[in-house]
């Protein structure tokens, strides 16, 4: 995240720390005890969860809290049949975590699931959500060490795929958020990490970093997955019904 500041597990409590080995891969959010949605691209050069572990309750990517951090294994990728590696259409991915006993994901002030939108939710331009991750607080920079959030606001889709902001690369299946100032956003790193908003008192899940030019650059807003076209999708695919949210 460039810009934001940091932030403690405890107010994203959904974010998980997907590595690779003992790299850090992306981010991704915690939408049931055994189900993490993420970005497809995260998973594109191999489609292998090979070594693949996914963190939840973590602050920091290179600090072990034993007390709060859960760690799991992949039983399962799903990555979107649609997905287009050219475009990033449709750039949203399911990593099933491998549980004891069917049991995965433990409820704790640092480890909660985040709710998913109901079905054709449309939030109004500059609508202020925020997104959450460990990656690059500068474009030519590193990792984050720590959890950070930043207040992004919507962009609608008409305008992000306006000739000021990315002119035609801008699909349906896409959601664009940005700061006023463009001095915060996501960046390297956050990929599969969530952008959430919140109504009536909670928070949902309404896009899944996916990508953008440089990071906080001015009129180039970050692009989100727009996650409400999904719902259908991960329902089919995690066997919950789409309407559970929590
Ligand atoms: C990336 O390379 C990336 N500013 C992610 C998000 C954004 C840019 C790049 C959005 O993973």
């Amino acid at each position: 995240i460039v810009g934001g500041s940091f932030t403690p597990i405890e107010s994203h409590p959904w974010v998980a720390a997907i590595f690779k080995g003992k790299d850090f891969l992306c981010g991704g959010s915690l939408i049931s005890p055994c189900w993490v949605v993420t970005a497809a691209h995260c998973f594109s050069d191999s489609g292998s969860t090979r070594r693949v572990s996914v963190y939840l309750g973590k602050t920091a990517i290179n600090e072990t809290d034993a007390d709060n951090e859960q760690s799991f294994a992949v039983e399962k990728l799903i990555l979107h049949q649609k997905y287009n590696d050219t475009n990033y259409d449709n750039d949203i991915a399911l990593l099933k975590i491998k549980g004891v006993n069917g049991r995965c994901a433990v409820k704790s002030p640092s480890t909660q699931t985040v709710c998913l939108p109901p079905l054709h939710t449309q939030l109004p331009a500059s609508f202020q959500c925020s997104v959450a991750g460990f990656g690059n607080e500068r474009y030519f920079g590193s990792y984050s060490q720590y959890l950070k959030q930043g207040e992004v606001k919507l962009i609608s889709q008409g305008d992000c795929g306006s000739k000021l902001h990315y002119e035609n690369l801008i699909t349906k299946n896409m959601l664009c958020a940005g700061s006023p100032d463009w001095s915060t956003d996501a960046c390297k790193g956050d990929s599969g990490g969530p952008l959430v908003c919140e109504m009536a008192g909670r928070m949902f899940l309404f896009g899944v970093v996916s990508w953008g030019e440089g990071c906080a650059r001015k009129n180039k807003p970050g692009v989100y997955t727009q996650v409400t076209n999904y719902n259908k999708w991960i329902a089919t695919k995690t066997g919950l019904s789409k309407y559970t949210s929590g």
